[in-house]
């Protein structure tokens, strides 16, 4: 097992990481910029190193300062979180290289899935439906470009192979701004990723985000924990997240599910992963995959019993899953509420001191936060501060404990998007289940 890890992250992933190490006996190692001094879990870790300024760029994305700390401490890993460097293919390649294990998986995969044209070619190879769409990236030629996208249909999309999570993205609506759309995505997209391959996909009017998980070892094992429905966003940060997803049948689970754990196996992925599919008429369409732990994974955790964040130790340590599929069992509904230091009507950003905090409980109810009264929360980060995730015997039980939390908790001197919250637990049409991605932005008059 590995015995002393660095955890390359902040905030509630960090103390989230920290206490699956203390339970399994594994010793931490918290890096931290100099405006982090007072993190929870930097005040809980056996050790720390502070690694630079406040500035990501020259602490927590500051890759030779966090090796560095991993060489000064004797430590055998590093846990990279979310965000971050989690997805950096360069980042795990060098903690390798310099002989500590990165937890999370190989930098091969994380590059092909980096890639959307690889991960798309290579997720309709294993099986995994896909967009219909241009199965490559796109030339030069106009004409071929515009019969491409009448035989697809309008309206399409153009995405840059290089981007991911909404960015580098581009609707068309008719044939008449084709061509421009594909020039203007090109030259965003080689600004912003250094890379132009743009490809293009049928454009889903209304669908819903359903996303399933997944968790590999090396030992040629893979199972597939479910789904999640994560269409509650705005602007591509998701808001609240759940757990089995509103609808979805056991049949079509195992299906997809299948699909996943296959196309795992073909990749030769290891750790845990995310497949993101869109979700329209009945249907599944892959769109990317995420070679990271994720925020809203307790979600997952609370229907399944797995703790994913030990099973991404253990695999990291080289043992085998104990988990089988068939003991994958759906127990109940569990849905989660990001809380951000935001404004609740504007969204602007409130940073600041926490004069008094009080965390919700109760049966079913668990708060991933690392705030405590007195904290103060920094500018210089995402605005999330915690998760508030209720966990029931059904949806509607679990939506009422987490209306009662919502209620109870209590954070003072910052502004959050608790009100948020508690008026979205009010929509008849959230009630019902199975809102679209558009549905937040809708109702906010946004869109
Ligand atoms: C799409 C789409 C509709 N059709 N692809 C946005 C984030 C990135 N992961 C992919 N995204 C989308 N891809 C096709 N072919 C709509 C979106 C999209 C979206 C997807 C998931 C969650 C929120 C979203 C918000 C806007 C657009």
């Amino acid at each position: 097992m590995l015995e002393k890890i660095v955890i390359a992250n902040r905030g509630e992933i960090a103390l989230r990481v920290l206490r699956a190490c203390r339970e399994m006996g594994i010793k931490t190692v918290a890096v931290h910029s100099t405006a982090d001094n007072n993190l929870k879990h930097v005040l809980l870790a056996d050790e720390t190193v502070c690694i630079g300024p406040p500035q990501s760029t020259a602490s927590y994305l500051n890759m030779p300062a966090i090796i560095s700390a991993a060489e000064v401490t004797d430590a055998t890993g590093i846990h990279p979180g979310y965000g971050f460097l989690s997805e950096n293919a360069d980042f795990a390649e060098r903690c390798e290289s310099s002989g500590f294990t990165f937890i999370g998986p190989k930098a091969d995969s994380i590059r092909l899935m980096g890639d959307k044209v690889s991960a798309i070619r290579a997720m309709k190879k294993a099986g995994v439906p896909c967009v219909p769409g241009s199965d490559g990236p796109l030339g030069d030629n106009p004409d071929e470009n515009m019969r491409l996208a009448r035989d697809i249909g309008y309206p399409i999309i153009i995405k840059a192979s290089g981007g991911g999570g909404g960015r580098g993205m581009r609707v068309v609506h008719a044939e008449a701004s084709l061509i421009a759309a594909i020039t203007v995505t090109k030259a965003e997209a080689r600004a912003a990723f250094g890379n132009d391959v743009v490809y293009m996909e049928k454009y889903l009017e209304k669908p819903r985000h359903i996303e399933f998980q997944v968790l590999a070892d090396t030992h040629g094992n893979a199972i597939h924990l479910g789904e999640r429905d994560c269409s509650m966003q705005r602007r591509h940060q998701k808001v609240i997240e759940e757990a089995p997803a509103p609808g979805i049948t056991a049949e079509q689970r195992k299906r997809i599910g299948e699909r996943c754990v296959n196309a795992c196996l073909e990749i030769g992925y290891r750790s845990a992963g995310t497949f993101e599919f869109l979700y329209e008429n009945d249907e599944f369409y892959f769109i990317e995959m995420n070679t990271r732990l994720q925020v809203e994974h307790p979600v997952t955790e609370m229907i399944t019993g797995v703790d994913i964040v030990r099973e991404q130790l253990r695999i990291a340590s080289g043992e085998e899953l104990r988990i089988r599929q068939d003991d994958v069992k759906i127990l109940g509904h569990a849905i989660e509420c990001r809380i951000n230091a935001e404004d609740p009507k504007t969204f602007m950003p409130s940073p600041g001191l926490v004069t008094l905090w009080h965390s919700p409980g109760g049966p079913g109810i668990r708060m991933e936060s690392h705030v405590y009264s007195g904290y103060k929360v920094p500018p210089y980060y995402d605005s999330m501060i915690g998760k508030l995730i209720a966990h029931g015997e059904n949806r509607d039980a679990a939506f009422a404990r987490m209306r009662n939390a919502l209620s109870e908790i209590v954070i003072e001197g910052i502004k959050t998007n608790v009100p948020l919250h508690q008026e979205i637990f009010q929509h008849a049409a959230f009630q019902a289940g199975g809102t679209d991605i558009h549905y937040l932005e809708k109702r906010l008059g946004l869109k």
